[in-house]
């Protein structure tokens, strides 16, 4: 008897097809692989050691495979955003340049580990954190994915993350809201002032 298959005479008829979404998920997850992206992190902490903190934070983004720290910006000391004032103790903000090959929910997930292992509390929105780690953007990605919005969504309003980021990239510009220098022009460097005294390092 002669079996018929449209998979050719020698194939296993066990053998499933690969369905197409999935060859491209595939594909897409290898052509980062072998193709980094840049990336832009905010870090901000207003508990415990706050440098030592964001310190330990690049250290931990460094120690990520498929993950390296490009740039460190300078230190701010920033007024708490978004609470009545005096009711917080001040930020110490930076942001940090990487390039990467883990795609955008990977690197979410390591931020949100990091967050963990400082200990950070959730309880309250933007109540007091040992140490937050924002995406500021990924690439060009532009996304309204509820999970990981990109670029951030309050990035290009706040003086603690675009004070910064210019620092370390006066170029940058935040897919579809325009250059980081002009959109830090429009906000004002309100709230937010250098520590000089302050230093963080690039990782080794
Ligand atoms: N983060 C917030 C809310 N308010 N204020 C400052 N100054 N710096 C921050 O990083 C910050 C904030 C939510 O993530
Ligand atoms: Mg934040
Ligand atoms: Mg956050």
């Amino acid at each position: 008897m002669t079996v018929f298959s449209t998979n050719g005479p020698q194939s296993d008829p066990t053998v499933q097809p690969v369905p197409a979404s999935v060859v491209a998920q595939v594909d897409a997850a290898d052509s980062t692989l072998s193709n980094p992206k840049q990336a832009v992190v905010s870090l901000g902490s207003n508990l415990g050691n706050r440098l030592e903190t964001l310190q330990g934070a690049i250290d931990a983004l460094e120690d990520t495979p498929g993950l390296r720290v490009k740039a460190v910006s300078p230190v701010y000391e920033t007024e708490p955003w978004g609470v009545e004032p005096g009711t917080q103790p001040s930020y110490l903000n930076a942001v940090v340049l990487i390039r990467t090959t883990l795609p955008p929910s990977s690197l979410l997930e390591r931020g949100q580990a990091i967050e963990e292992a400082f200990e950070r509390v959730r309880d309250e929105r933007w109540g007091s954190r040992t140490i937050d780690v924002d995406i500021l953007t990924y690439a060009d990605v532009v996304s309204d994915d509820p999970l990981l919005t990109l670029p951030h969504p309050r990035a290009h309003q706040r003086a603690f993350v675009l004070a910064p980021w210019h620092d370390v990239d006066p170029q940058a510009q935040v897919p579809g809201q325009g250059p980081v220098a002009e959109l830090l022009t429009d906000v004002g460097r309100g709230g937010v002032r250098p520590r000089a005294d302050l230093e963080l390092r690039l990782p080794e």
